[in-house]
């Protein structure tokens, strides 16, 4: 017996990008933002229908509000009748987001024998669901349980049945939106893997978590299809199961994103000038360019944090980011943009000159020596005697942690040192 299905979740129709109006004055990627969640959306009918799943699972949030924008209902509707129209099975369920009353009976008029089943519109709130191939022949039970209202503050696993007598043998399915291993007073239906794990069911289809994660091959969250903004970084898209003789074969994660975030960390303690900074700069992005570019995205936003001690400090500034941002964007063809330049450098000076120095700055560098900072380490052996005591080093270990902490001390001091100093010399300007 064989079968596959499709797991998404979080789709979020009619959530806006944030931080992304800024860019409304640019023509290309206010188009590319006003579409990019429906052409996603689009991506997973497409695969879907290509790849003929038997059914599709989709785990809560799928509209972002109660009400909706007419456009999002179109979306939904006119996605889930293309899917049907092929004999694939659809299960939703309802997430904080999107509780059973966002479902308008009027707009979703499906009736109980309908291939398309939102648990709780036109099912009851807890639906077990038997799956057949096109012989009649059963393949799966799928578990699954809707959020009534936009909290749900017990814990849900209490509504769901163990497979009984026949239902053992099956693939046993479970669809949930929920707070997994989070706080225990969660409003969004708390619970924990082991809950999950009691039930002995053979895939977890969750949602809630935007980011994709499966630390287990059967209790994963596909995450949202679309990220929307720059918390919501790496790849997005859908969960592509393959099933034989009840355990899976095959457990992909198929990207669908139309517009990516990512973060990139970029050291520039290298850079001794602002123009070696920004070739460090270009380089990071080249890579990261030929480690993505057999992606189907139409636009990367980048957030880069950029640090370092650097000697240049006072370079960094708002006409550093504007230049590098046109650059970037025009010599990637409009496909990167630079969303926001986290600074997290610092100012450096030679040594030497610190050393010399007549300021406040000079005096606190000159009083960094061994002596002293032993004399650090003796009020931490001091302060925090008892807390030192339950870590229960080893003496190399012990020796280790306490030249650590100089090293660290050491660097903070020098750091505080190149502040000050930076900081007098642009008063003296
Ligand atoms: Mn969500």
């Amino acid at each position: 017996m064989f079968f596959s299905f499709i797991h998404i979740s979080d789709i979020h129709l009619g959530r806006p990008f944030s931080d992304l109006t800024k860019f409304s004055f640019d023509e290309k990627i206010k188009s590319i933002y006003n579409n990019a969640v429906e052409k996603a959306f689009n991506n997973f009918i497409d695969f879907a229908l290509v790849k003929n799943v038997d059914f599709v699972l989709i785990s809560g949030d799928t509209f972002d509000n109660i009400e909706q924008d007419f456009r999002s209902k179109l979306i939904l509707k006119e996605g889930l009748k293309k899917l049907a129209a092929a004999d694939i099975k659809i299960y939703i369920v309802c997430g904080n987001h999107d509780p059973i009353s966002a479902y308008n009976k009027n707009t979703f008029d499906f009736d109980e024998n309908s291939n398309i089943k939102i648990i709780g519109v036109n099912t009851p709130q807890y639906g077990k669901f038997l799956v057949t191939d096109k012989n009649s022949n059963p393949q799966a039970i799928i578990h699954a349980y809707s959020f009534s209202d936009n909290h749900l503050e017990e814990n849900p696993i209490n509504y769901f049945e163990h497979p009984q007598n026949d239902e053992k043998i099956l693939f046993n399915i479970g669809l949930l939106h929920c707070d997994l291993d989070g706080d225990k007073s969660s409003p969004y239906a708390p619970c924990s893997t082991n809950d999950l794990k009691t039930l002995n069911y053979d895939y977890w289809a969750l949602g809630h978590i935007h980011i994709p994660s499966y630390d287990e091959e059967t209790i994963q969250y596909s995450g949202t299809i679309q990220g929307r903004n720059n918390k919501e970084t790496g790849p997005h898209g859908l969960k592509y199961i393959k099933v034989e003789n009840n355990s899976i074969i095959k457990n992909s994660f198929i990207p669908i994103d139309i517009i990516r975030f990512e973060n990139i960390d970029i050291d520039l303690s290298q850079a001794n000038d602002i123009t070696s900074a920004y070739n460090i700069i270009q380089e990071f992005i080249l890579d990261f360019i030929n480690r993505n570019n057999n992606l189907n995205c139409e636009l990367f936003l980048l957030k880069l944090n950029l640090s370092g001690n650097i000697c240049f400090y006072s370079d960094i500034n708002e006409d550093f980011y504007n230049t590098l941002s046109e650059r970037i964007k025009n010599d990637f063809n409009n496909k990167i943009y630079i969303s926001e330049i986290s600074n997290q450098t610092h100012p450096k000076t030679e040594e030497k000159i610190l050393n010399d120095d007549d300021g406040i700055s000079g005096e606190i560098y000159r009083t960094i020596d061994d002596n002293n900072l032993d004399s650090v380490i003796e009020k931490i052996e001091k302060d925090f005697k008892n807390i030192l005591l339950q870590c229960n080093f080893t003496k190399t270990e012990y020796n280790e942690f306490k030249e650590e902490i100089k090293e660290y001390s050491k660097e903070e001091c020098i750091n505080l040192c190149n502040i000050i100093y930076y900081n007098e010399i642009k008063q003296e300007q």
